[in-house]
């Protein structure tokens, strides 16, 4: 279960990545909110480093959120990511009980 704060940091950060502000993300908002990142770091667009940032944000990042898009129309909602974050919460709470049954600790 999601606390209400952690739903609420979600939406910001959500919104962070929301550039064309249309209430969903699209690789298209990876590219614009990539650039950003990338101009905020001092780096020159067209400079390997700045290819390198960008590339790592929009490829890692859209690959990572479009799991959360439920219909596979190439669009993640607020809801559609927020379901694939219960999810992945359930799933890392079950391992951390499987890990504590095997007396194992997660660092
Ligand atoms: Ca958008
Ligand atoms: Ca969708």
């Amino acid at each position: 279960m999601l606390s209400d704060a952690l739903r609420d940091r979600f939406i910001t950060v959500l919104g962070f990545w929301d550039a064309d502000r249309d209430g969903a993300i699209e690789e298209s908002d990876y590219e614009v909110a990539a650039g950003r990142i990338a101009g905020l770091s001092g780096l020159k667009p067209g400079s390997m480093e700045y290819e390198q940032l960008h590339s790592q944000l929009v490829n890692g990042g859209w690959q990572l959120m479009r799991q959360f898009d439920s219909n596979g129309d190439g669009r993640v909602t607020v809801e559609e990511a927020l379901v694939g974050l219960r999810r992945a919460t359930r799933r890392s709470a079950a391992l951390s009980r499987g890990h504590r049954r095997a007396g194992l600790q997660l660092v």
